[in-house]
């Protein structure tokens, strides 16, 4: 866990870096797809959803919820990832909802930088890292 500064800028400049977003997804992908039949059940897609619901508590949505209200919010957000309601998440959903909701995020962050609490391995941070990396080898150019 880091405390980075970011705002919509950074998260958008990662996005549309093809390179460095779908490589990122395809790693996050990997990590999570345990069986490696390359789909994420719902099993295997709950570490990435608990941290998108960490993601929200950053945002002041959360209230400390029952665990019922928990796995709600949890099914939720696997029907949102599988599109074609087949029971599993293929790497083209994964993709694709992702992106929706790194957009979405950087619109509701807008060009006001806010600190966030990051895990290392999270998308937020590898667009935190890319920018960082990026100011280093322009101030060496
Ligand atoms: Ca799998
Ligand atoms: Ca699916």
């Amino acid at each position: 866990m880091s405390v980075e500064l970011l705002d919509g800028a950074i998260i958008l400049g990662f996005i549309e870096d093809d390179e460095a977003f779908n490589g990122s997804v395809q790693d996050r992908f990997a990590y999570l797809d345990t069986n490696h039949d390359g789909q994420l059940s719902y099993s295997e897609m709950l570490k990435e959803l608990k941290s998108l619901r960490m993601i929200e508590t950053h945002f002041g949505i959360d209230l400390k919820p029952d665990p019922e209200e928990l796995s709600h919010v949890y099914d939720s957000l696997f029907l949102q990832f599988d599109r074609d309601s087949n029971g599993a998440v293929d790497l083209e959903e994964f993709k694709a909802e992702t992106k929706r909701m790194m957009l979405a995020m950087a619109n509701d962050l807008g060009l006001l930088p806010v600190q966030m609490i990051l895990d290392e391995d999270s998308f937020l941070k590898k667009a935190v890292d890319r920018e960082v990396m990026k100011l280093k080898s322009n101030v060496s150019t």
